[in-house]
């Protein structure tokens, strides 16, 4: 079917969450919807807010700029926006347009009568970020613990955050986060060349089939996770990526506060060393 008529027979009012047909239409090729306009409100008032805080510093070297959180010593109270409040707000609004984003993919999925693993996907992602600026920050009783939101200064947050802990490559869990995406980029790799080397012959040859593909791994590694299998196997490594970085940061300050290499000292301590 060819692109047009598809979406006119797919292009209709219905599947959304709240707010009946309010917004229920295209503009261009985009789908509006409730939480589009729930988006652009938030991601507006956060751009603003940053362009604000900008205006406020130092520097309007884009690399530079940064929107710092509030000193440790507001605790979680609300700051005065100058001293860490445009960073609760701009935080407030991204929050609301990631969600709006998750929630406006569930509308177009449900239109569709797809799955919903697109917008759950990108919920890891939000999970991630707000274990990062709400989560850790709450249960290390400051906003001061989120990273401030700049270019090179959510670097020098990383870097300082990993160096308190001595040596960061020593949490166990960012040993598995990191794991998983390497091998999630070697599973693309593997997955896109194979793709490619089956469906896109050179001039005269034909497209080769499935079986073409699962012979190809069974033959290299005696087993091939079929053609569905492989999204599946993505989706999990990806997914798995970005919450075993969600643990290694949350476990990091409120459950482990010494070095990370000292974590390891249980595997000294084994009395089966005597
Ligand atoms: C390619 C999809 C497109 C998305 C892009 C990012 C903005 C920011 C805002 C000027 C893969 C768009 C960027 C909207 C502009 C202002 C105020 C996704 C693709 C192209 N980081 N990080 C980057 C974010 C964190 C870390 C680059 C965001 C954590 C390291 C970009 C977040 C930690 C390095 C960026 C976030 C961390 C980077 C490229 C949120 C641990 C790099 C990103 C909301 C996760 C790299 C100068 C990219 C770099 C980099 C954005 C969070 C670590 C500016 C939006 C606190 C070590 N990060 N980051 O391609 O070059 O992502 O930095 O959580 O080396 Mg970061
Ligand atoms: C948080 C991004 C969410 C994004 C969202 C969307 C927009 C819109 C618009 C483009 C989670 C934003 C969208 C803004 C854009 C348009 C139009 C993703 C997020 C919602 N580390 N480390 C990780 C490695 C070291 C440290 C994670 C490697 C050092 C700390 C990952 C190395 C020290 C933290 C990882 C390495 C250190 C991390 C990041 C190597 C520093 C974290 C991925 C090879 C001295 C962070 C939850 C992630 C984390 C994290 C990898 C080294 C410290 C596993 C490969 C030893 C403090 N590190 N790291 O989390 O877990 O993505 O965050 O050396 O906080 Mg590390
Ligand atoms: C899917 C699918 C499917 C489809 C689909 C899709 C999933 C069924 C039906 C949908 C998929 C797509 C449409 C594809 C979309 C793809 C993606 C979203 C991901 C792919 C992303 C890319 C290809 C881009 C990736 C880019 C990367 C990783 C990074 C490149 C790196 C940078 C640009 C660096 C970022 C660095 C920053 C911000 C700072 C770094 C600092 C320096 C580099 C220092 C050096 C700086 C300088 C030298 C200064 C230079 C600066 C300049 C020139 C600017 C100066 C600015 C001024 C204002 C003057 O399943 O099938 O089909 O369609």
């Amino acid at each position: 079917m060819a692109l047009l008529s598809f979406e006119r027979k797919y292009r209709v009012r219905g599947g959304t969450l709240i707010g009946g047909d309010l917004f229920d239409f295209w503009v261009g090729p985009f789908y509006v919807g409730f939480f589009g306009v729930t988006s652009l409100f938030f991601a507006t008032l956060g751009t603003a807010m940053i362009l604000y805080g900008a205006a406020i510093g130092p520097t309007w070297n884009v690399w530079l700029i940064s929107i710092v959180p509030p000193d440790l010593a507001y605790g979680l109270s609300v700051a005065p926006l100058k001293e860490g409040g445009i960073w609760q707000v701009v935080t407030i609004c991204a929050i609301g347009a990631f969600v709006s984003w998750a929630l406006r993919e569930v509308e177009i999925a449900r239109k569709l009568g797809i799955g919903l693993h697109v917008p759950v996907a990108f919920g890891m992602a939000i999970f991630a970020y707000v274990t990062l600026v709400v989560f850790r920050p709450l249960l290390m009783g400051a906003w001061g613990h989120g990273f401030p939101y700049g270019i090179f200064s959510h670097l020098d947050w990383v870097s300082n955050v990993g160096y308190t802990y001595i040596n960061f490559h020593y949490n166990p869990a960012h040993m598995i986060a990191v794991s998983f995406f390497f091998v999630n980029a070697f599973a693309l790799a593997l997955h896109g060349s194979l793709i490619l080397s089956a469906t896109n012959p050179g001039k005269g040859e034909v497209v080769k089939t499935p079986e073409h593909e699962d012979t190809f791994f069974r033959d290299v590694l005696g087993y091939s996770v079929g053609t569905l299998g492989i999204h599946r196997v993505g989706l999990f490594l990806a997914l798995s990526a970005g919450f075993w970085s969600a643990v290694c940061i949350i476990i990091s300050g409120p459950v482990w506060s010494l070095g990370w290499p000292e974590w390891w000292d249980w595997w000294l301590n084994l009395p089966i060393w005597g």
